[in-house]
């Protein structure tokens, strides 16, 4: 008892020695250092409150009919939705994964953006991208030999990107459609892609200035491209957006969104 009056006591000897002290200061000094610190709180509030936004965004990418828009609905909902939404414009949302949501504990929910990889959207890809702890390339897998030059294309623009490079935004190779027998193998998309990104390098790197669309150039010059060699990290996996085999698809989240 005795000490807590003691401490009591010496509060507020250092409250007064601290108003009196106040009181000595100029008012013009002691406004300027109140401004200051209600300025640096502000500021590093508004960073901690942009960072939030900037580590929960994951875009969903790749062309028309990979499966982009069923993979979003298994995520959110854990079902298909099978055609319901037509594929035009992207769906976004934030929530906590299906699969997380009967955890316990604190989660953290996902900002999950669909981005069509139609040309008239290249304007939306570039205000999500710039904002992505991640990336979910989908492909294809069935429908994947026919439409190797478009997806490359498509996936080398993505990985030129300026924002992309620099802030090494991690990318997913999403094969789907795995539950199809005919569907090609990850490891056979991945070299395909390779290859033929190795190509694109050679083509574009010959034109002039102006008509390169892209920021920078890819891998290593003068050896043959592989994913390995970009400086973010592109890792490649097997899903089925139809059967809600997403596991990969989930985790590859988790690990870039932390809870
Ligand atoms: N077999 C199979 N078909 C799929 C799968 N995911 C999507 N599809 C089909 O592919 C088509 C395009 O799907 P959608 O999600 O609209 O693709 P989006 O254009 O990328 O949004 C639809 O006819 C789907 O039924 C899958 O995992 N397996
Ligand atoms: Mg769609």
């Amino acid at each position: 008892m005795e000490g807590i009056e003691q401490w009591k006591n010496e509060a507020q000897r250092w409250l007064q020695q601290g108003i009196e002290y106040a009181q000595r200061i100029p008012p013009t000094q002691l406004y300027a250092a109140i401004a200051v610190s209600l300025f640096t709180t502000l500021l590093l509030l508004t960073i901690r409150l942009l960072k939030c936004t900037k580590c929960n965004t994951v875009v969903l990418t790749g062309l028309c009919g990979s499966g982009k828009t069923i993979l979003y609905y298994q995520l959110r909902d854990g079902s298909s939705h099978l055609r319901t939404v037509p594929s035009m414009e992207p769906n976004e949302g934030t929530f906590i994964l299906h699969s997380e949501s009967s955890k316990k504990g604190k989660i953290r929910p996902v900002h999950l953006v669909d981005v069509p990889g139609h040309s008239r959207l290249q304007p939306k890809l570039d205000q999500f991208l710039p904002q992505a702890a991640g990336i979910v390339f989908v492909v294809d897998s069935l429908e994947f030999i026919p439409n190797l030059r478009a997806v490359s294309e498509y996936l080398y623009d993505i990985l030129t990107k300026a924002y992309v490079i620099e802030k090494k935004v991690p990318v997913l190779i999403c094969c789907n459609k795995t539950d199809k027998v005919t569907a090609h193998t990850m490891e056979f998309i991945q070299k395909q892609l390779e290859k033929e990104i190795d190509k694109l390098r050679t083509s574009r790197s010959g034109l002039s200035e102006a008509d390169i669309a892209s920021d920078f150039t890819l891998g290593i010059p003068g050896e043959a491209f592989s994913f390995a060699q970009c400086s973010n990290k592109i890792t490649i996996a097997e899903a089925s957006g139809l059967k809600g085999e997403i596991a990969q698809v989930e985790q590859f989240i988790r690990e870039h969104v932390k809870p």
